[in-house]
């Protein structure tokens, strides 16, 4: 039984139609200067290991009708001749136009088409927005009170983290990069775990071992955050081809910053997902600058999103402050990404309203104004607000009540954290080997030694 009827599902939103591989032409009926024949058995050889795509769709066949002699059947696909040299043109007549459904003022456009939403999933949707601006605000000024060693807001992208995790399944995995915490929320991880991991203490399931905000957990199907960028995008691929293997109903969603689509890996996992046919998402933040470089330090095509493109893979750009649309947007790729078996870009234009993190200071590099103006004027959470309190869903009591809920949870969460303590020494060097090799054991005694000799430069709650 192929995939595809393995996988049938119908999708409420668009009628793409699937296309059936064409059936290799023997090339003896082809064109002179066409593919030699260890092509097609090269097909037939690597179809036995690999798992064959529902659609295969394949638009370049769109020149069947055309006179054989003025096609090249290239191995991949015919291709026109031409006489004119024209170099394809570096840049769009126009750019991508980026998809809404709410402007800035919470408003439906009119005309916009989106997934709706029930009040019960939209009032989750605003509280959690809620509780990440409010986790946000508690612990950066934990780490400005010295408690914690290091933190990074998400302020800004919080319609970013929640409704793309609202439109998913607790199934789908997610390999995040670290600005995502709102989908381990959403997901139902507590303040008292994420309290847990920031203090580095014994019931952090990572026992402490990671940075603050490098959040995982198995429970949740979320990958541990690793710092190195971009590393996690040819993983969810690796991932996607597995659910593939095992016939599941989910796919993958991997979240990266435009600083991530400047590193090779992007281009890799772009690549191979598209090549495969994976059901993987590939989510980039644009939020205009990684660290203090700005996105035209990084690219000088049309974003991210043209990428898509270049690889295969269909690809949208939405606002990246608009709930509804991404909500939709994530949806719609969910659909297509297992329903079709194939990856889906989407570009989410955003901005990083907070610095980079506890150790930066982004008024060195770019104006307060622009900052302002994307905090105040584009703020994605107070346009949700404005949009279920026009809907009968919200109203300033219960914003009062959330809000003061939340800052008391978490205050009460960061003082059990803290009193909690930290794991022994000696689970920094285990985990990872059976038997842990030589060097490993020379740095935990040279580490035993150091702190005997330099005590004052140690926690004195460390158990050594
Ligand atoms: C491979 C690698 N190179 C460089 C860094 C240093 N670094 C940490 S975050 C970052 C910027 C990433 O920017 P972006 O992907 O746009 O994410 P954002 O912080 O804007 O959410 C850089 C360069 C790193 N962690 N890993
Ligand atoms: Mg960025």
């Amino acid at each position: 039984m192929g995939l595809s009827t393995a996988i049938n599902r119908s999708s409420c939103w668009s009628s793409l139609t699937r296309h059936k591989k064409p059936p290799l032409t023997s090339p003896s009926t082809q064109n002179p200067r066409g593919p030699a024949q260890n092509f097609c058995d090269r097909e037939a050889l690597f179809s036995s290991y690999c798992f064959e795509s529902v659609k295969a769709e394949k638009e370049s066949n769109s020149l069947n009708d055309v006179d054989h002699s003025q096609v090249l059947d290239f191995p991949g696909g015919k291709v026109a001749f031409t006489t004119e040299m024209r170099f394809i043109s570096e840049s769009p007549a126009e750019r991508a136009h980026c998809y809404q459904v709410l402007d800035n003022d919470g408003q439906l456009i009119i005309c916009s088409k989106f997934k709706e939403v029930s009040e019960e999933i939209a009032v989750k949707m605003y509280s959690d927005m809620v509780t990440l601006q409010t986790m946000d605000a508690v612990f950066y000024e934990a780490q400005r009170q010295g408690r914690i060693s290091f933190y990074a807001t998400t302020i800004g992208e919080e319609a970013i983290n929640i409704a793309s995790a609202a439109a998913l399944t607790i199934d789908d995995l997610v390999f995040p990069q670290y600005r995502e915490p709102g989908v381990l929320l959403w997901r139902g991880f507590t303040l008292q775990e994420f309290a847990n991991q920031c203090f580095g203490n014994k019931a952090d399931k990572g026992k402490g071992r990671q940075m603050p905000i490098h959040y995982g957990s198995n429970k949740h199907n979320y990958f541990t955050v690793a710092a190195t960028i971009a590393t996690q995008l040819p993983h969810a691929v690796g991932a996607a081809y597995s659910l593939k293997m095992d016939r599941r109903n989910a796919c993958v969603i991997t979240y990266f910053g435009d600083g991530g689509s400047s590193e090779g890996d992007f281009h890799a996992a772009l690549n191979f997902a598209a090549v495969r046919e994976v059901p993987v998402i590939f989510f980039c933040r644009n939020n205009g600058w990684a660290i203090s470089t700005p996105t035209s330090d990084q690219f000088r095509s049309d974003g991210v999103v043209v990428r898509g493109l270049g690889y295969g893979i269909r690809s949208i750009r939405v606002d990246g402050n608009d709930a509804l649309a991404i909500y939709s947007a994530v949806h719609a790729a969910r659909e297509m990404a297992i329903s079709e078996q194939r990856p889906v870009l989407i570009e989410a234009l955003t901005y990083r309203v907070g610095h980079h993190s506890t150790s930066d200071d982004s008024t060195k590099y770019r104006p307060v104004d622009e900052i302002e103006w994307w905090r105040l004027a584009r703020d994605p959470v107070a346009r949700f607000r404005k949009w279920i309190e026009r809907n009968g869903w919200w109203c300033s009591e219960a914003e009062i009540e959330l809000r003061d809920s939340v800052r008391k949870q978490l205050l009460h969460a960061i003082q059990v954290a803290e009193k909690v303590e930290k794991s022994p020494l000696a689970e920094l060097f285990m985990d990872v080997y059976d038997v842990p090799p030589s060097n490993l054991c020379e740095q935990e005694k040279l580490l035993r030694e150091t702190i005997r000799r330099h005590p004052q430069d140690y926690p004195s709650d460390l158990p050594v």
